[in-house]
Formats: structure tokens, sequence, C-alpha cells
């Protein structure tokens, strides 16, 4: 491990990719609310997943800029970078593991095409620090103890193997050309702004809709929850004060199986597990535990605060005031996605 100047890094610009999703749009609030005068251009190309809504509440601050386009898209990345961006922080990912079990190609295009476009502009100008928003998911399955950033990647599903692909491009970026890169390794994240397609807001709204959910095998895989406020401030944290070339785990300390979470959504909706449960045919190559070892992140001076109950009932709670945010996403698209995701799996 490199040695810390103790000397945190001052960025005045940041170009953050992806910021009209889940995660990205709380971090550009949090950049904006927090680091008064700093700017911050938002590159997003809009796909499904990307939401304006979730940024509609910053739209008129001048510090903010939003830039319609595509990582994968070279004219498109040097033209944003070319504004004075001294940081980039790259959340633009497609990120839904049983879409990358239905349909990969869109996954490897923007992973590893468009990281390796950033990752070419941010060097050609110089960018004093490009951070890597990754995934607990790059270590595998982890049946017995907890992942630290010097383990082998072993990633097991198209989603999991393409954001693998592009932490070792990051990685070869700091060892060939000297790049002040760095890599979070987030658990997984929930709060207000997640698409309705990912287990947590999947499960509250179709509970709000007096809907089955539909818990996949016998629902006792485990994962770690981090809530979104502890993720995007990890981020921050780690990039003011990582060491370049170093990779850090952020986890949530919250490792829970699916079987528990579904227990208290349908406790915190006011359902019957008996009326609203099925068990559903198991997702193709499910890894059964994600574990981080977070000594690295906490030894930075990061640790995790929202407590996974409090935080579970704020975003039911959220999704209960909030259907004209999500019930337009879960409209004709995302119902043929459901149809052909969840056929013949028992779900009715
Ligand atoms: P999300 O799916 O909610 O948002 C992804 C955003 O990226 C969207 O706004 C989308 O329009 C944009 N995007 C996709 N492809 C693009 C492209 N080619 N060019 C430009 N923009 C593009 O995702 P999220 O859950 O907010 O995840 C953000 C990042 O954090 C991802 O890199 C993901 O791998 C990582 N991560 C997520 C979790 C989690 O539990 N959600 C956990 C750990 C790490
Ligand atoms: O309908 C479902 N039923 C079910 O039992 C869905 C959608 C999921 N699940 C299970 C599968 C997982 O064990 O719930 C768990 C969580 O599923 P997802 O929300 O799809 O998350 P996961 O596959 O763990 O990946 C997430 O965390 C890591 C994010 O989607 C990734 O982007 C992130 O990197």
């Amino acid at each position: 491990m490199s040695q810390s100047t103790g000397v945190p890094f001052v960025f005045s610009h940041v170009l953050v990719t992806g910021g009209c999703g889940f995660i990205g749009s709380h971090l550009i609030r949090l950049l904006l609310s927090e680091y008064p005068g700093v700017r911050v251009t938002n590159l997003d190309a809009l796909t499904y997943a990307g939401n304006p809504d979730n940024l509609r509440d910053v739209e008129g601050n001048a510090h903010y800029r939003f830039v319609h386009g595509n990582v994968c898209d070279a004219n498109a990345v040097e033209a944003t970078i070319a504004g004075g961006v001294d940081a980039v922080v790259n959340l633009a990912a497609e990120t839904h593991v049983d879409r990358s079990i239905l349909d990969p190609e869109a996954f490897l295009r923007t992973q590893i095409l468009g990281t390796h476009v950033l990752l070419e502009a941010a060097r050609s100008h110089g960018i004093a620090r490009f951070l890597q928003v990754s995934t607990d998911e790059v270590y595998g399955d982890v049946r017995d103890g907890a992942s630290r950033e010097s383990d082998t990647l072993a990633p097991r599903s198209p989603y999991a193997a393409s954001k693998a692909g592009a932490d070792l491009q990051v990685l070869a970026y700091h060892h060939t050309y000297g790049m002040p890169v760095l890599i979070t390794r987030g658990s997984n994240t929930y709060g207000s702004h997640q698409h309705p397609e990912k287990f947590i807001p999947l499960f509250i709204t179709n509970l709000i809709d007096d809907e089955p959910v539909p818990l996949y095998g016998d629902g006792n895989n485990v994962r770690d929850w981090l809530h979104v406020d502890d993720h995007t401030r990890g981020v921050l944290h780690v990039l003011e004060h990582g060491d370049p070339g170093e990779v850090y785990n952020i986890g949530g300390g919250n490792p829970r199986t699916n079987r528990t979470i579904t227990e208290q959504l349908v406790s915190l909706c006011g359902r019957a597990w008996e009326s609203h449960v099925r068990h559903v045919t198991d997702r193709e190559g499910h890894d059964r535990r994600y574990a981080l070892d977070c000594a690295k992140s906490r030894a930075l001076g990061w640790a995790p605060r929202r407590p996974l109950d409090e935080g579970l009932a704020a975003t039911v709670q959220w999704y209960a005031q909030n259907e004209a945010w999500w019930r337009p996403l879960k409209a004709a698209s995302f119902q043929a996605y459901y149809a052909r995701q969840y056929a013949g799996r028992g779900l009715s």
C-alpha cells in the first residue's frame, strides 16, 4: 500500500458520469450541498435507468451542468472533459444483474469501452483524480470470511465480469501511465430514487400495489446493505483522502438474507408473508454471499452511519409518498421486461 501524504485532494470541477441514476443523483446533490463553489458536470446517456427527474431540484443551480451524452462516444467525452474538469467520478454503467443475464452486450459496451474512452480522455487532459465506482460483486461468491481489496477478482455474472474488466483497466492506467486513479467497491445499496427493477424497490412497490413479490430460490442469499447516503459519502471521502492507485471497499456492515429483508418489507408495508411472497425459480449463477472487509476505508476515516432498520423504514416511506416518481418507471416497457424476466418462474 502506498503511503498517504495526509493532505486532502481539493477539487474545483468534477465530471460525474451516470449522474441521472440512483447513486449518481445522490452524489451530485451531496457535492452541490456540501462543497460550495465546486462545479459539477453530469454526463449521462439517459438509458432506461437514467431519470432527469432525479435532479429536478438542482437544475437551476449555477454550479451544475447536464450534458446528454454517452461515455462510449469519444467526441462527447472529449468536449465535456475539456471545460476545466479536474476530477472524474465514473458511475455510468448498466447495473442490473438480471438484465446482464438476459442481454449482456450493453454491459460490455458501457463498462469496457466506456471506461476506456473516459480513461483516455482523462489521461490526455492530465486529470488530477479518476475515481471508478465499482462493486463488491467483482470478488464473486464469498462463502466464508470477507473480501479484501487485494483479493483475486472472481466475478460470476456478465455484470460483475464487466465491472471487473473496468477495474482492471483503471488499475492498468495507474501502473502503465502513472494516472492518479482510485477505485471504490461498494456493497448493495438502497435508498430513495432506486429503479424499481432492483430487489428492495421492486418488493416495496409490488407490496404497495398489493402484488406478490418474487423471492429467488430459498431466499438465503446474503447481501451487505449500505444506505445510499453512506455510499456517496464514502466515494467523496475516498476522492479527497484516498491514495492514488488504491482500491477501497465500502460496505454497510449489514449482512442480511433476502428472506430477512423480505420479512421486514412485508411487515413495513402492512402485508402478510403467506399471501404476498412467492418463492420463484432462482437466478442463474446466483451468488450466495457477498461480504467486504472494510478495514482500509475505516482507517482512511470513513464509516457508514445509517442503521439498516431506520434506513429501510425511511425508504419504504419515500416510495409510499412518491408514487408519481416510480409509477411511470413501472409502466409499459418495464412490464415487457418484467414478463420476460419472471415468466415461467412460478410468480403467478
Ligand atoms: P443506475 O442504473 O441507477 O444508473 C446508471 C446511470 O448510468 C443511469 O443514469 C444511466 O442513464 C447512465 N448510463 C448508463 N450507460 C451509460 C453510458 N453508456 N453513457 C452515459 N451514461 C450511461 O445505477 P446505480 O445503481 O446508481 O449505480 C451507479 C454505479 O454504482 C454503477 O457503476 C454501479 O456498478 C455501481 N454500484 C452500484 C451498487 C448498487 O447497489 N446500486 C452497488 C455498488 C456499486
Ligand atoms: O426479483 C428479485 N428477487 C430476488 O430474490 C430480484 C430483482 C432480486 N432478488 C435477489 C437477488 C439478490 O440476491 O435479491 C438480491 C439483490 O438483488 P438485486 O437488487 O438485483 O442486486 P444484486 O444482484 O445483488 O446487485 C446489486 O448490488 C451490487 C446491484 O444491482 C449492482 O449494480 C451492484 O453492483
